[in-house]
């Protein structure tokens, strides 16, 4: 399926971000320095209550016909809805995550996904010092490579530091290990990678989009989370009960809500259900 897979090349259906939009939605002060555990927010019912009505707006739009739904019948209503986006080229993506990632307090600078470090926007690549295309869905689980699809969504594409990138490699997800070098308190072992306190929800709400929007179709692999860990190549995730966790440890904040928005507005046309609706992993999972 995979092998036989052709793809023509996308134009390239990128509306820069406007400083109107880059500004539309309050981000409060984002600290360039790694995150501890001390700056986890606490978990609370007000805390997703709060994330449901920020969005409020596009219930009776965007997720009109998801609404009042659990379960399978839930997860296709998103998938269908989702699915409806404009795709960017691999090329495009650094250019978009230079938008959908920079630092509110320094609009030359991106912030690291794992590391939490602000680096310049200009610092791309693939060197020592540099940042890059991270997969947070590992490209290698489902075999989807670059092309146009998966690979180039960027609901789950985010800037990483190249060496921390490559510790994480394409480990799963779970809880436990030593400390990864400039990680920002980022945990690894041999078989699983465990990120910083402040964008555990990140992570699991980007796994959990994937697994909506992919589906089987188009050529491209069905995407799922399960409970394991060293799911290599199979189109598979873990630990689904660890990214639970996490979902509901670390409520979508301004920063994750505003670049929703800003793939949004500017480059997909389509949303990350779970940082609108959190309480939805639960809903389906
Ligand atoms: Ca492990
Ligand atoms: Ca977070
Ligand atoms: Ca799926």
């Amino acid at each position: 399926m995979l092998a036989i897979r052709m793809r023509t090349r996308r134009r390239k259906a990128v509306a820069f971000a406007t400083a109107a939009a880059l500004t539309a939605l309050a981000v409060p002060a984002l600290t360039a320095t790694p995150a501890t555990a001390t700056t986890e927010p606490p978990v609370t019912a007000a805390a997703t209550a709060t994330a449901t009505a920020a969005n409020s707006a596009y219930d009776s739009t965007y997720y009109k016909n998801a609404i009042g739904k659990t379960g399978t019948s839930l997860k296709s209503s998103l998938h269908t809805i989702i699915s409806s986006q404009t795709k960017l080229s691999y090329s495009a993506v650094w250019d978009a995550l230079k938008a959908t990632d920079q630092d509110p307090n320094n609009s030359n600078n991106v912030i690291l996904l794992y590391s939490g470090v602000s680096r310049a926007k200009s610092l791309n690549g693939g060197n020592t010092g540099n940042w890059n295309r991270e997969h947070v869905w590992a490209k290698s689980h489902g075999d989807f490579g670059t092309s146009t699809g998966p690979g180039t969504d960027i609901h789950h594409l985010r800037p990483t530091d190249v060496q921390v990138n490559s510790v994480r490699g394409n480990k799963d997800f779970d809880n436990g290990g030593s400390a990864v070098a400039n990680g920002g308190g980022s945990l690894t072992d041999s078989d699983s990678f465990e990120p910083r306190n402040a964008v555990k929800g990140d992570v699991a709400r980007m796994i959990l989009y994937m697994a909506v929007r992919y589906e089987g179709g188009d050529g491209w692999a069905d995407l799922e989370p399960n409970n394991n860990v060293n799911n290599g190549s199979a189109p598979y995730m873990g630990r689904l009960a660890v990214l639970k966790a996490w979902n509901e440890q670390d409520p979508p904040d301004a920063f994750e809500q505003r670049r929703n928005q800003v793939i949004y507005d500017s480059y997909q046309r389509n949303r990350n259900p779970f940082i609108d609706h959190p309480e939805w992993v639960e809903a389906i999972w």
